[in-house]
């Protein structure tokens, strides 16, 4: 069990549920540009209709009620709410206000993602995060959003995982915008964004009363495969937190929180990346380690280590009978929930937030016209086994599952379904699928 003031939530994004990308003066985003190519999608899908949030707000809050969460973490499309003037929209505004006050009004408490990967097209035209000015225009924005939600809303996260945004989207080009960064380049926009952390934090730390804030990198930990071997736990840890210029994906933990928490990038960095460190002063630093109140981090998966002979770190490529998410990324290794936060506490010191955790499926309609996905619940329910043990040891004050909704995932399209609730994209019916009434016993349970 855990803590009775515990958090559980759903969790989603803008682009990946609204639809209505053309309404109310919205702007075209990256991934407006992106979806528009031709085979960029596994299966030539879009933003156009999703879970067509945008019309159905009071539905799905309707459904988040019924689930019993106590918090919905959603994105805020920046292309809705500023123009490309780089003024306010207040038809855009409008609807996020509602959002908000449907939420409160049932009693569950708005956590807001300022950036989910949703770059107005405009600004990526002027160089994106590695413009010299991104950083003002994301303080202009978070400013925008704040005046207008922060009396409904309270809890932030500035930006959901940098380092998808710059792996898939800058080395890889599997996401948008798809240019090429070289070392140098990258380098110069991760400060660039955690800049725009920086000052968001501080905004929202000025227009919204009781404010909490923190953004959201994604991780996978090196979990031990003994947890009695000391030697082993403790390479872990170091494997986790490694800062190497071949370490592109999804880890890169250090480089980006080691400022936002410690004050510094970490000593490694300096030697690893000499000749192509951009300019970093003692205000930058200053800035972008603005107190903030949680270390959120999104998890999904882990890899197993062990030692070898000589003791060293040597991968495990196996699975103890645990189903296959059907992404390939998505390995099951539940004691990614122990480790992560284990070894996120013991470097950062703040309470620990799980801003998403889900499973990838390939879900079916049955004959009886329901979604049995046992393979998700399984999922649910082991990793929040492990984060109920580590909670016993440090501070996790909540957990918000990914996804509230199947939704557009990215470059895998519609096919790809990490939703607690079905979409059916053909008539826009959405069926809860088992999943779904486990997590609500779980969160009425207070635990497994
Ligand atoms: C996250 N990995 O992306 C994003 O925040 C969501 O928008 C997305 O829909 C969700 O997870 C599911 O993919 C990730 O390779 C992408 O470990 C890749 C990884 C992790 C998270």
């Amino acid at each position: 069990m855990f803590n009775k003031d515990f958090i559980f939530g759903a969790s989603t994004a803008s682009y990946q549920i609204e639809g209505s990308i053309d309404k109310d003066g919205k702007t075209k985003s990256i991934w407006d540009t992106y979806t528009s190519v031709k085979c960029n999608i596994l299966d030539n899908s879009d933003g156009t209709m999703v879970c067509d949030s945008y019309i159905k707000y009071k539905d799905d809050v309707k459904i988040l009620k019924e689930l019993g969460v106590k918090a919905y973490r959603f994105s805020i499309a920046w292309t809705r709410v500023i123009d490309e003037n780089n003024n306010p929209n207040q038809l855009g505004l409008d609807y996020y206000i509602n959002l908000c006050k449907e939420l409160i009004k049932n009693d569950i408490k708005p956590f807001i993602t300022l950036y989910h990967w949703d770059m107005p097209q405009w600004l990526e035209d002027k160089g994106g995060f590695l413009n010299d000015d991104i950083s003002d225009y994301f303080e202009h924005y978070a400013d925008v959003v704040t005046k207008a939600l922060g009396e409904y809303a309270t809890d932030y996260i500035t930006i959901n995982e940098p380092q998808v945004i710059f792996t898939l989207g800058h080395v890889y080009c599997v996401h948008a915008p798809a240019t090429k960064f070289t070392d140098k380049e990258m380098l110069q926009a991760i400060h660039n964004l955690l800049k725009c952390h920086g000052k968001a934090v501080k905004v929202i730390r000025k227009n919204v009363k009781n404010s909490t804030v923190g953004f959201a990198p994604c991780s996978r930990p090196a979990v031990p495969t003994d947890k009695n071997n000391e030697l082993l736990v403790k390479k872990c840890y170091d494997k986790y937190f490694e800062c190497k210029r071949e370490i592109e994906f999804p880890n890169r933990v250090a480089i980006y929180s080691d400022p936002v928490f410690l004050g510094d990038y970490p000593k490694e960095y300096y030697e690893e990346f000499k000749g192509d460190i951009p300019n970093i002063t003692k205000e930058d630093l200053e800035l972008i380690s603005q107190p903030v109140d949680y270390i959120y981090q999104n998890y999904y998966s882990g890899n197993y280590y062990s030692l070898e002979e000589n003791n060293n770190l040597s991968m495990e490529d196996f699975c103890f009978g645990y189903p296959e998410g059907n992404i390939d990324w998505l390995q099951v290794v539940p004691e990614t929930l122990y480790y992560g936060p284990k070894f996120l506490y013991e470097r950062y010191k703040k309470p620990i937030i799980i801003s998403e955790n889900g499973f990838c499926n390939n879900d079916v309609i049955s004959l009886d016209g329901k979604v049995h996905d046992p393979e998700r619940t399984d999922y649910i329910q082991r990793y929040l086994l492990e984060l109920e043990r580590i909670s016993k040891e440090i501070e996790v004050k909540g957990y918000f599952v990914w996804s509230l909704f199947d939704n557009f995932e990215w470059n895998a399209g519609l096919r790809k379904r990490f939703g607690l609730v079905y979409i059916d994209y053909r008539n826009g019916n959405r069926i809860k699928k088992d999943s779904f009434f486990e997590y609500q016993k779980i969160i009425k349970n207070g635990g497994i």
